[in-house]
């Protein structure tokens, strides 16, 4: 999988404040913040603050990292009140993915299809 150096890395500088973004979330490990082309009235980018370049690289070096991720991110979506939300991580650039440091899109707020394109 491809990968970015953390000093080229998009949402590195988000996290480290670098970049704007409008958070709403974070823990120690982990920084919640809204996705700036929304595609769903809550899309929410919940990411690692450590650079790994996708979610299976994010798992395979912690899994306490990848836990403290899923759970912010059901956080963010309980306090955002959808009644349902969908986890996404496109890994790849054939699934979509752009930026090469691994994130959890929250997505929610509007009549979710099944399966997504
Ligand atoms: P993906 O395609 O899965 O790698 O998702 C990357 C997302 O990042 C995409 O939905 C748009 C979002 N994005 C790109 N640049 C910025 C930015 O500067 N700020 C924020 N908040 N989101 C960004």
């Amino acid at each position: 999988m491809s990968d970015t150096p953390a000093e080229d890395c998009l949402f590195c500088r988000i996290v480290a404040g670098g970049i704007p973004a409008t958070v709403v979330g974070e823990t120690e490990h982990s920084l919640a913040f809204r996705d700036i082309e929304p595609a769903a009235p809550t899309h929410v980018l919940v990411v690692p603050r450590r650079h790994v370049p996708d979610l299976a690289a994010l798992a395979a070096t912690s899994a306490d990292e990848l836990a403290d991720l899923v759970g912010l991110a059901a956080a963010v979506a309980d306090r955002e009140g959808v009644p349902g939300y969908r986890l996404v991580a496109n890994t790849g650039a054939a699934a979509q993915q752009s930026v090469f440091h691994a994130h959890l899109h929250v997505i929610g707020g509007r009549d979710l299809t099944w399966p997504p394109g």
